[in-house]
């Protein structure tokens, strides 16, 4: 019980449709945590790793079939189709809720049912926002116990007010006699449904990260969004970094890369430039208002980190190899003979004698792959080396820059500025990426992800890229930070990646903050402002012949080929589309013609 007269409802109402045997309040505590890892041991679901190596962690393996978010099985159910617009899925609110009414009905017999109240934020910040979820997995427990601030100190925040509503069900009923299996979840039915208009998420089937870490992405992108535009501020899919120059003097900025870009990585960077300093504030959500200031200021609403662990290692992140000395919860990871988890590229030398994810004897030389490739870590934000002392500043961080990017191998330069607010829009509202491996379909297909947020904005993208242009209403324009779009990923003639990345992108970095100090030179071009000769430090950079020409430039013809694509991706928001994003569309031809002559 708790002193919330419409969540004790709420909690009685769901036991009565689910039938859990046992209902249990999370108080966020040590000895829950251990408890939930204990209850995993014992159903086989994880297992210990050596305590001298990873002291308080464990590896849990899912089962084949839930491994991933699953975009299909996601759905905006605002009342109007239009308001969750063209690229999510949506059914009516009401036919949605009949539907799993029914597949939640006894779907928790025979399991506990946790109602965790969290805070997405730190507990009684002005950004942060409460949600309880309820759910019949302890792997959820255990994990929103890690990504978010849980327990009772939440309840006395929340008082009698109103919280995003998260359900959460696995979908695998036990009867009287049934031994459990490591993974439950429901083969058939998977459901992860918005109902933004009531702030309420109803999770159904799976088990794996996204589909049920309710704070995440259901509750801190795709209902935070709605409530951002409801309330006047962002929620975003981006990382947060405090850069530090050699003087001392600090700027924050914000990154939206999709899937597969290296975010993590970025918010955890180690610069190779002398003297400059990366320190991480968030690597995957920024939630941003308007502060007293006038200024945008970000925190991260999560407390750990979900990071994806394959091509994770002491070359490409130290930092979040730092961040996994212990307590943590490895999932989908292969496991070595001396009890601890491996995954591709972690080590030069695969090793001998382990266990793959599926646990089959798997050694140096097989040709499958150890690790899923979309194996996790979730470890605590404060074990972060690099973890900025002000991570958890309830004002939040005041934003000098975003950055947008995307994995794009020809076109679109090494960095270009936006000239204002308008633009920045236009830049992220038009970003795209080629797809991987890692994504379903075709690999290099271009794969438009405005900000980011192709899967997590939870209402009618047009409509979002207006909420974005009203900024520069909200405050005085020039308080708003500068915006940029990034790309680490041009490829030369040879095929090869013609700009190293991971610690060299502090270059960038560096131009772009001297940029908003007013230090650094650029030159106008149609597509925005792109450093000058001699501006972008590259001091001891080895870099091929031309290549810097080439990170550098402008493609004209590949850039008057673009513009049809961005035509195309706008139609089909019809008239929703803000006039203002159409009309950049038309300057943009414009100036490339010109240029062109
Ligand atoms: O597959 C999942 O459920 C995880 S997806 C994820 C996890 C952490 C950060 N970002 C993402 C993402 O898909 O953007
Ligand atoms: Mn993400």
């Amino acid at each position: 019980m708790s002193r919330n007269a419409m969540l004790d409802a709420w909690v009685s109402e769901v036991a009565a449709l689910c039938g859990p045997e046992r209902v249990h309040w999370c108080d966020g505590s040590k000895a829950e945590y251990d408890a939930m890892i204990r209850v995993m041991i014992q159903t086989g679901t994880a297992v210990p790793l050596a305590d001298d190596t990873r002291p308080g962690s464990v590896l849990v393996r899912s089962h084949p079939a839930d491994v991933a978010r699953v975009e299909d099985r996601t759905y905006i159910c605002s009342t109007n189709k239009d308001d969750a617009g063209p690229t999510n899925n949506w059914m009516a609110p009401a036919e949605m809720k009949a539907t799993l009414t029914e597949l939640f009905r006894g779907s928790m017999a025979g399991r506990t049912m946790y109602v965790i109240p969290y805070s997405m934020g730190p507990i009684g910040s002005p950004i942060a926002n409460i949600g309880v979820e309820l759910t019949d997995s302890p792997y959820v427990v255990a994990n929103m116990h890690i990504m978010t601030r849980v327990g009772s100190a939440v309840l006395d925040v929340l008082g009698d007010g109103g919280f995003v509503r998260g359900l959460h069900s696995v979908g695998a009923p036990l009867g009287a006699n049934d031994p459990d299996s490591p993974w439950p979840h429901n083969l058939e039915h998977k459901y992860i449904c918005h109902f933004p208009e009531t702030r309420e998420i109803w999770s159904f089937g799976s088990g794996y990260g996204g589909n049920a870490l309710l704070g995440k992405k259901c509750h801190a992108l795709r209902i935070a969004s709605v409530q951002a535009r409801d309330e006047g501020w962002l929620a975003e899919h981006m990382l947060i970094l405090k850069l530090t120059n050699p003087e001392g003097r600090v700027h924050y900025i914000t990154g939206a890369f999709p899937s597969a870009c290296g975010k993590t990585n970025l918010a955890m960077l180690t610069p190779t430039i002398p003297g400059w300093k990366v320190e991480t504030i968030g690597d995957d959500i920024a939630w941003m208002k308007i502060g007293r200031d006038g200024r945008l200021r970000a925190i991260n609403p999560e407390a750990g980190f979900f990071g994806v662990a394959p091509g994770t290692s002491e070359a490409t992140n130290a930092n979040a190899m730092g961040s996994l000395t212990g307590n943590a919860i490895f999932t989908n990871c292969a496991m070595t003979e001396d009890g601890d988890v491996w995954w591709e590229q972690m080590t030069d030398e695969a090793p001998e004698g382990a266990t793959d994810w599926l646990r089959r004897p798997w050694s140096r030389g097989t040709a499958r792959k150890a690790a899923h490739p979309n194996a996790r870590f979730t470890v605590p934000a404060r074990q972060c080396p690099v973890i900025a002392p002000e991570w958890e500043d309830p004002e939040g961080v005041p934003i000098d820059a975003i950055l947008f990017g995307g994995r794009r191998t020809s076109t679109v330069p090494l960095v270009t500025e936006a000239f204002d607010w308008t633009h920045g829009t236009f830049m992220g509202a038009t970003a795209g990426s080629e797809t991987t491996a890692a994504a379903v379909g075709a690999v290099g297909q271009l794969r438009r992800d405005p900000m980011a947020m192709l899967p997590f904005c939870g209402y009618n993208m047009a409509d979002y890229w207006n909420h974005w242009l009203t900024f520069e209403q909200r405050t005085s324009p020039a308080k708003l930070p500068r915006v940029y779009f990034v790309n680490w990923f041009l490829k030369g003639p040879d095929g090869k990646f013609l700009w190293p990345g991971y610690g060299e992108n502090s270059r960038v970095l560096k131009w772009i903050v001297e940029r908003v100090e007013g230090t650094a030179e650029a030159v106008d071009t149609p597509i925005g402002r792109v450093p000058a000769p001699g501006a972008l430090d590259i001091d001891g950079l080895q870099l091929a012949d031309g290549a810097l020409e080439r990170l550098l430039d402008v493609d004209i013809e590949g850039w008057l080929n673009e513009v049809p694509l961005i035509r195309d991706h706008f139609a089909k928001f019809g008239d929703r589309l803000p006039t203002s994003l159409a009309a950049r569309a038309d300057d943009l031809e414009r100036s490339l013609l010109v240029a062109q002559e």
